[in-house]
């Protein structure tokens, strides 16, 4: 066992799923550099082969599995062959997702089932299947990606923040259930963060730019994330140094969720004493 004084993944395997890109990505590279065995589960196998090839020419152990959260026999293949691959495994990321848009009127249902599938049946797939190994080891660790949208709503938005508020569920009862045989599970609630993902989201807008102003606007830190400064809360969660850590949701949003809305006139004081 190494020292505690930094968080390592030395003699870990995590899998990372979502992990071609994005906070996925970042969160695959980070826990390399931490010391960690990493398998890569994502769809897109140009991305995921691209960086694992990365991460492997780096000095790093990694590997590809392509991998459909959605498809339960997928996510088992994926699974197993990253458990044979890298001897178990001890962490995993539940990082995949996709952003839909709509109301409970305009959203399709296809658009709805495929919006839960990905991200509601995508980590009960990956929880599941991973957990045996876990369990194999004497205990493991597992971080969900939510989104501020677990707590809170954005307009126009159903399938996907119905989706995030059942992820920190998911969490929790992953967290009571496996308490008492090692395995904790917990979830990071990201606000904007410069993803691809975001990105589409944005060119839906015909002028893309006027929403990352009003995304940078709306953070009280001024900007949007990076996806490593998620990754770091991901890994963080994942190591020992949140050991007695279990159930919690970790906002990483750069304030967003702070400001009760609609209370500008209070900036110059107005109303903010006594008085009628
Ligand atoms: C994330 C995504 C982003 C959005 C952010 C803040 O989960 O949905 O597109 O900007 O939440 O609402």
């Amino acid at each position: 066992m190494q020292s505690t004084n930094s968080i390592h993944f030395a003699n870990r395997t995590a899998v990372v799923t979502g992990g071609a890109m994005g906070i996925g990505a970042a969160t695959a590279e980070l826990l390399c550099e931490l010391g960690a065995r990493v398998a890569i589960l994502d769809r897109s196998e140009e991305h995921g082969k691209d960086l694992a090839a990365r991460l492997v020419f780096a000095g790093h152990t990694a590997s590809f599995h392509a991998c459909d959260v959605a498809d339960a026999a997928s996510v088992e293949r994926a699974v197993e062959a990253a458990a044979g691959q890298h001897r178990g495994i001890h962490v995993l990321a539940a990082c995949a997702g996709i952003q839909r848009y709509g109301d409970v009127v305009s959203t399709s249902m296809e658009v709805w089932q495929e919006t839960l599938n990905i991200h509601v049946n995508g980590c009960f797939h990956a929880a599941r299947f991973v957990l045996p190994h876990m369990l194999a080891a004497g205990g493991g660790s597992m971080v969900l990606v939510g989104s501020v949208q677990s707590l809170a709503a954005v307009a126009n938005s159903a399938a996907y923040v119905t989706a995030k508020h059942a992820l920190t569920g998911l969490t929790q009862s992953i967290a009571l259930d496996f308490a008492d045989r090692n395995v904790r599970a917990n979830c990071v609630l990201p606000g904007t963060i410069d993803t691809p993902m975001v990105h589409w989201a944005a060119s839906l807008n015909p002028n893309p730019e006027s929403v990352f102003e009003a995304c940078r606007q709306a953070h009280p830190l001024g900007r949007i994330g990076r996806p490593e400064e998620v990754a770091r809360a991901i890994a963080f969660l994942a190591s020992d140094w949140a050991s007695f850590i279990t159930g919690a949701s970790l906002t990483v949003d750069g304030g967003l969720l702070v400001p009760v809305g609609g209370m500008a006139f209070q900036k110059g004081g107005t109303g903010s004493t006594g008085g009628s």
